[in-house]
């Protein structure tokens, strides 16, 4: 007689997952479905339903020949019931189990769902994370600002990463200041390690380009790790061949190389294939051994105990209604050329088209050219957060809604940024070659082949005088424009505006 089932999802796939550690072998089964609504309930970049679904059937051949009894329902199974709760109910009813065992899923949408159903739940706590929820909390009672930085630092010491006794080793906690060096002229790193889809991976691939094949984005070339032992392959090519350097050039773009000295392992620690706290002791390790630098070893670090578990504090702190925030009342619809790459905008057409590509692009990317646009042009934040859970091999909404509503868009009125992320084309000139081949003109402020980015920036800091002339980061920003002659902001102005009423 089966006693309990338990629910493994498509982002829990890890031997260490709390499910599993209150689970009986002998007794228990486990559940794992494909399912449509999860593969549907916004229209997934291609590659990123045939990651989870490849990485779904290894972990669940891998908990077999471990000795678990699993039940595993393929997408085109017939009797598939096309959801998690259906799934369950209906291997409920054929084992005769009435309680069912999982961890906390990453979604409030699924949450919900799994706690409206009529049998006996069982949720664990997701310990995959350096954080609990109660210590987020904990941290951010009373305070006036959340400001990442702090809660970073409590991490640095709960870890006892890059520690020195009680200091931070270095005698720094950030080393971001050293961080920002502009596109160099050519990466010495080939790129993320690669891998040839085994037979597992092509029938997934098949399956995807049936059912899936018109969605946004390219699924072949299909290359991404899809099981552990990979993924750690994946890690440890990158702890070689790109930390060292990938402090230096975090923040630069590069027409020409789509990954720089990224990592790649967003998909990975997102799934559960990877450990943070593995990931971020193989980095110590390499600054510990000599290999790699302090700054880009530190900024690695902060970007995973830092960043990745602050944001999921947030996102299941605030609650349900998080994604749709709307602070600055922005109601523009998405351009259509965020699903085909067609603008002028060089270095939009290069962020998308990679991104159809790839379902990657890499952090500044993602908030200086696509999300700035986005935010300088006013589009509904809640458009813009759908398209950035679509596109991205990593979108899970605990870590993807965050970063779009709160520190790209500003959409939750600062919980997470002190100021809007925005920049006029200098920031991105800076920071990459996209403008030497763009057919606007960086440097034009106005006129016909004035960046459009540069027109942009000042629309919005006009129209949101009221919230941000008062912000003391912003001070010198607003001091200029009030500065400015009053014919040269109206065509500014007006420009601006032309730009926005002829975008479709
Ligand atoms: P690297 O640059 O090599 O960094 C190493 C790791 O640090 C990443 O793998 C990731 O796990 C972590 N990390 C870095 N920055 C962040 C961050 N801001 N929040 C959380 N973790 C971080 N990340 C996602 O995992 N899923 C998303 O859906 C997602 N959406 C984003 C949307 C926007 C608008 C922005 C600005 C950022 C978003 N990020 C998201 C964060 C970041 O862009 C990606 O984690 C990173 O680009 C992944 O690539 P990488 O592994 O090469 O990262
Ligand atoms: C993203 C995703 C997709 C595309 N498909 C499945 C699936 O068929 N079965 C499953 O268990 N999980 C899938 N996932 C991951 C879930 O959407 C994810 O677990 C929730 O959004 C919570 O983070
Ligand atoms: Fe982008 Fe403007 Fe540079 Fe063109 S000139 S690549 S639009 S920032």
């Amino acid at each position: 007689m089966v006693s309990r089932l338990v629910l493994v999802l498509g982002d829990q796939l890890s031997e260490n997952l709390s499910a599993l550690q209150a689970a009986e072998k002998s007794s228990d089964v486990i559940v794992m479905a494909e399912v449509a609504e999860e593969a549907t309930y916004v229209q997934h970049h291609p590659k990123k339903i045939a990651f989870i679904f490849a990485a779904m059937r290894k972990f669940a051949t891998r908990l077999r020949d471990a000795g678990w009894d699993v039940r595993y329902t393929q997408l085109d199974d017939t009797e598939n019931a096309g959801s998690i709760p259906g799934e369950l109910l209906r291997r409920a009813e054929d084992t005769g189990a009435f309680e069912v065992i999982f961890t906390q899923p990453g979604e409030w949408r699924l949450l919900l769902a799994l706690e409206d159903m009529p049998l006996k739940l069982t949720m664990k706590t997701d310990t995959r994370f350096v954080s609990t929820q109660d210590e987020f909390d904990a941290w951010a009672e009373g305070r006036k600002t959340l400001r990442m930085e702090y809660f970073y630092r409590d991490m640095r010491r709960k870890t006892g990463l890059l520690m020195d006794g009680d200091d931070p080793e270095g005698g720094k906690w950030n080393y971001d200041s050293e961080n920002r060096k502009p596109a160099p002229d050519d990466i010495a790193f080939s790129g993320p390690m690669q891998f040839t889809p085994d037979d597992v991976v092509e029938e997934v691939l098949d399956l995807v380009e049936s059912r899936f094949g018109n969605s946004f984005g390219r699924l072949r070339p299909f290359w991404f790790a899809t099981d552990q032992t990979q993924a750690r392959r994946a890690l440890t090519h990158f702890i070689i061949y790109a930390l060292p350097r990938f402090g230096d050039f975090q923040d630069a773009m590069m027409n020409d190389n789509r990954f720089l000295y990224h990592a790649l392992i967003s998909p990975y620690l997102n799934v559960g294939l990877l450990d943070p706290m593995e990931v971020c002791k193989a980095a110590e390790d390499a600054y510990r051994d000599g290999h790699a630098p302090l700054n880009a070893v530190e900024g690695f670090i902060r970007q995973i105990i830092g960043w990745r578990e602050y944001v999921r504090g947030i996102y299941f702190r605030e609650g349900p209604d998080y994604p749709r925030r709307n602070a600055l009342n922005h109601q523009r619809k998405l351009p259509e050329f965020y699903w085909t790459g067609d603008t002028d905008m060089n270095c939009m057409s290069k962020a998308i088209t990679q991104t159809a590509d790839e379902a990657y692009a890499h952090h500044i990317q993602r908030l200086m050219v696509t999300g700035n646009f986005a935010l300088l042009a006013g589009i509904n934040p809640h458009e813009v957060q759908e398209w950035y859970l679509r596109v991205y091999i990593d979108a899970f909404e605990w870590v993807e809604a965050p970063n779009v509503v709160g520190m790209s868009q500003f959409a939750d009125g600062g919980i997470i940024a002190s100021k809007p992320y925005v920049s006029s084309g200098a920031y991105i000139n800076r920071m990459s070659d996209y403008c030497k081949s763009c057919r606007y003109k960086v440097n034009d402020k106005t006129g016909k082949d004035a960046c459009p980015f540069n027109t942009l920036y000042w629309h919005f800091l006009d129209r949101h005088t009221d919230r941000f002339s008062g912000n003391n980061r912003m001070g010198t920003i607003y001091a200029n424009w009030k500065r400015m002659d009053k014919d040269r902001k109206q065509t500014i102005l007006s420009e601006a505006q032309a730009f926005l009423d002829g975008m479709t």
